[in-house]
């Protein structure tokens, strides 16, 4: 009786699905930011696995996510080629689908990072069926390959244990830095606050919207979420933003008022360059 049952990864060119825990991870990584290194320096060392636009895929099975990882972003090219250095390789070992949004916040008004994270996905989603959307700031580089930029059955803060908070988790609800959320969890809480203006206080907003759509954050543990941040000076037109305590009070009652639903933006030029999709927008900076 001929079996006609196609074997999964070996029938007519068909790919198997990948395994739960990639196999070729390393664990422990060494990462430091002294050397100087230029962004063709990059394209040449991980140029050849990808595609336009920093987009991957394993060639030997079929990845168990399809990931948009979203930076948002402004002037910090050197931090950018660090993260770009880093962070392919690794999302490589992890199997994973994806593809390197880049969110560039046009002209020098102040800076909104959680509205170019919103812009992010759906600009992301626009260009492929993207499930899962790990946001990540552009000086934050893993030092544990182990960490998945994938997403979990809650939403997943990545970067529990940052060297400049001395590895620790600095408060319980904390969900900055490098985060993940599913298409679903995402559209729950209508996505980020578009109102958060300068430093501080937008990943507390995500944290609560999170809490009060009945979902909780899933962690790895503090080994495995290590993470190394590369030292700056602080930003120009990125003081922090004196409205956040008291606007963090106001969630509740913003989440549906103020997110994905009401985001407004322009786009001023999508750009493709071989490690990531250079996005630059017009954020509408009020007067
Ligand atoms: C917190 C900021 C977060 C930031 C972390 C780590 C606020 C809200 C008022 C208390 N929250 O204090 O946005 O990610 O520090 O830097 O400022």
């Amino acid at each position: 009786r001929p079996n006609t049952t196609a074997t999964p990864g070996r029938s007519g060119g068909a790919l198997g699905p990948c395994p739960d825990v990639p196999p070729n991870l390393l664990g422990s990584l060494y990462v430091e930011f002294r050397t100087n290194r230029t962004l063709q320096d990059v394209r040449n060392l991980v140029g050849p696995f990808l595609q336009q636009g920093g987009r991957y895929r394993p060639s030997s099975c079929v990845a168990k996510q399809k990931v948009a990882v979203i930076i948002p972003f402004r002037n910090r090219y050197e931090h950018l080629t660090h993260w770009l250095y880093y962070l392919h390789p690794v999302l490589m070992r992890q199997q994973l689908d994806y593809g390197v949004y880049v969110i560039n916040q046009d002209g020098d008004g102040v800076f909104n990072r959680a509205k170019l994270m919103n812009i992010g996905f759906v600009e992301a989603l626009i260009e492929y069926d993207y499930d899962c959307f790990v946001f990540s700031d552009v000086d934050l580089v893993p030092i544990d390959d182990r960490n998945l930029y994938r997403c979990s059955d809650h939403p997943r803060h990545l970067s529990v244990a940052v060297d400049k908070f001395n590895f620790i988790l600095p408060y319980a609800t904390i969900f900055g830095g490098v985060s993940a959320l599913s298409e679903q969890q995402f559209l729950k809480v209508n996505g980020f606050s578009n109102t958060f203006w300068g430093w501080g206080g937008e990943d507390d907003d995500m944290s609560q919207r999170i809490s009060y759509r009945g979902m909780f954050i899933s962690r790895p543990d503090s080994v495995t979420g290590r993470y190394k941040m590369i030292q700056h000076e602080r930003d120009s037109h990125n003081d922090p933003n004196p409205r956040r305590v008291q606007k963090l009070r106001e969630t509740y009652f913003n989440i549906i008022k103020d997110g994905l639903s009401t985001l407004s933006y322009t786009v001023r030029e999508i750009r493709k360059d071989l490690l990531y999709t250079f996005v630059t927008v017009d954020v509408q900076v009020p007067a």
